[in-house]
C-alpha cells in the first residue's frame, strides 16, 4: 500500500529496538535474500538502507532503490561491502556502527586466542566424540597447549577494537606490542604500556598476533607466506577482522606444516566458504564471522543504525559516518 512516510528497508531481521520514527520500516528474510535481484527489488523506492557485510552495496543496488535513497546504514564497522565512490557520486551518505562492535569483537578475539592456545575444539572433539573413551584417561604429555600468561600479544592495528582486545591482556599479564600508521598515546601509555613496532619485527616477536585492521587494497593479504614464515613455531594467529587480510593458502601450508601452533579464524576470504585446507586440520579454531554477535553489541549496533537513519531522514547528519 503506498505511503507518505519514507521507506527504511533493512535486508535482515534485526536484535533488539531498531526505532527509526515514522517510516516505513521492512526487514528481508533472516537468511538474507536468494539473490541480488531480490535485494534490488526489496530496496525500490528506499529513503535508508540497512545493510549487512555481506550484501555488496555497489551501483546496481542503489540504482534500484532510486534518487530518493539518502543512507546507507550499514550493520557493521568495517565497510568493505561498499561502494564508496558510487555512494558519493549520488550523494549518499553512508554510516557504520564503531563503538557498538567494540566489546563484543574483543570478547570474540579473546575466545579465538585462548580456545587456539588450549586447542580447545580439538579437545571438544576428542571428549565429546566417544575418542576419549576409546583412548582412555589422558596422559600428562597429552594435549598440551601453549602458556598465554606473561607471553608477548602483537596488536595489527590499534583502533577500538584492537585497543579492546590489548585491554583484556592485562589479566593475563602480557607485554602489548603494537602496529599502526603513527603512535597511539593510549596504547603507549598505563595501563598498557605498549610498545609500537613495525610488522615484520612484531611477527617475529609475538607469541600471539591479532588482527584488527580493516580491509583496503593495502592491507589484502597483508599476512601472506612470507610473513607467516616470520612468526614463532609456537605462534597463535587471531583473524577477526576480515578474512582477506590473510592469504589463506599461506596459512593453511603454514598450519599443516607447523610452522606456527594454531590459528583461530572468525573471518574468512570467501565466506561462506571456507579453504579447504583449513578446514581438516586440528590447530584451527574457527567461528563464522560472528565477532560481534554478544547481545549487548549487537542491540548497541542496532540502536546506532536506527539513529543515523532518524538523523538522516529528519534532515541531519549521520551521527557516525563513513561518507
Ligand atoms: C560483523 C563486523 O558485522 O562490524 C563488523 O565490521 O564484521 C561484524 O560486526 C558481524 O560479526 C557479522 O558479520
Amino acid at each position: 500500500m503506498p505511503t507518505d512516510r519514507p521507506l527504511v528497508r533493512v535486508s535482515r531481521p534485526l536484535p533488539g529496538d531498531f526505532d527509526v520514527g515514522p517510516a516505513d520500516v521492512a526487514f528481508g528474510p533472516a537468511r538474507g535474500f536468494a539473490s541480488p535481484d531480490e535485494l534490488r527489488a526489496f530496496v525500490r523506492g528506499a529513503s535508508a538502507l540497512v545493510t549487512w557485510v555481506s550484501e555488496r552495496v555497489d551501483a546496481a543496488l542503489l540504482d534500484a532503490a532510486g534518487p530518493g535513497l539518502k543512507l546507507v546504514a550499514n550493520f557493521a564497522v568495517g565497510f568493505d561491502n561498499i561502494d564508496l565512490a558510487a555512494c558519493r557520486a549520488r550523494g549518499v551518505r553512508v554510516s557504520n556502527t564503531p563503538d557498538a562492535v567494540t566489546e563484543g569483537t574483543a570478547d570474540c578475539a579473546w575466545a579465538l586466542l585462548l580456545a587456539a592456545a588450549r586447542r580447545l575444539s580439538h579437545a571438544d572433539r576428542f571428549a565429546r566424540s566417544g575418542a576419549w573413551a576409546a583412548h582412555g584417561v589422558l596422559g600428562p604429555a597429552e594435549l598440551i597447549g601453549r602458556p598465554v600468561a606473561g607471553q608477548t600479544l602483537l596488536i595489527v592495528g590499534a583502533g577500538r577494537i584492537g585497543y579492546a582486545t590489548a585491554l583484556r591482556s592485562i589479566g593475563w599479564g602480557m607485554k602489548v606490542l603494537y602496529t599502526d600508521r603513527s603512535p597511539v598515546p593510549a596504547f603507549e601509555h598505563a595501563p598498557l604500556n605498549a610498545e609500537r613496532t613495525d610488522l615484520d619485527d612484531g611477527l617475529r616477536r609475538a607469541d600471539f598476533v591479532s588482527l584488527h585492521v580493516p580491509l583496503t587494497p593495502d592491507t589484502r593479504h597483508l599476512i601472506d607466506a612470507r610473513r607467516l614464515a616470520l612468526m614463532k613455531p609456537t605462534a597463535v594467529l587471531v583473524n577477526t577482522a576480515r578474512g582477506p587480510v590473510v592469504d589463506e593458502a599461506a596459512l593453511a601450508e603454514a598450519l599443516s606444516a607447523g610452522r606456527i601452533f594454531a590459528a583461530g579464524l572468525d573471518v574468512f576470504e570467501k565466506e561462506p566458504a571456507v579453504h579447504p585446507g583449513l578446514a581438516g586440520l586440528d590447530n584451527v579454531v574457527m567461528t563464522p564471522h560472528f565477532g560481534s554477535a554478544s547481545a549487548t553489541s549487537r542491540a548497541a549496533m542496532a540502536r546506532l543504525c536506527a539513529a543515523n537513519v532518524r538523523a538522516v531522514l529528519a534532515g541531519g547528519e549521520p551521527v557516525t559516518p563513513v561518507v
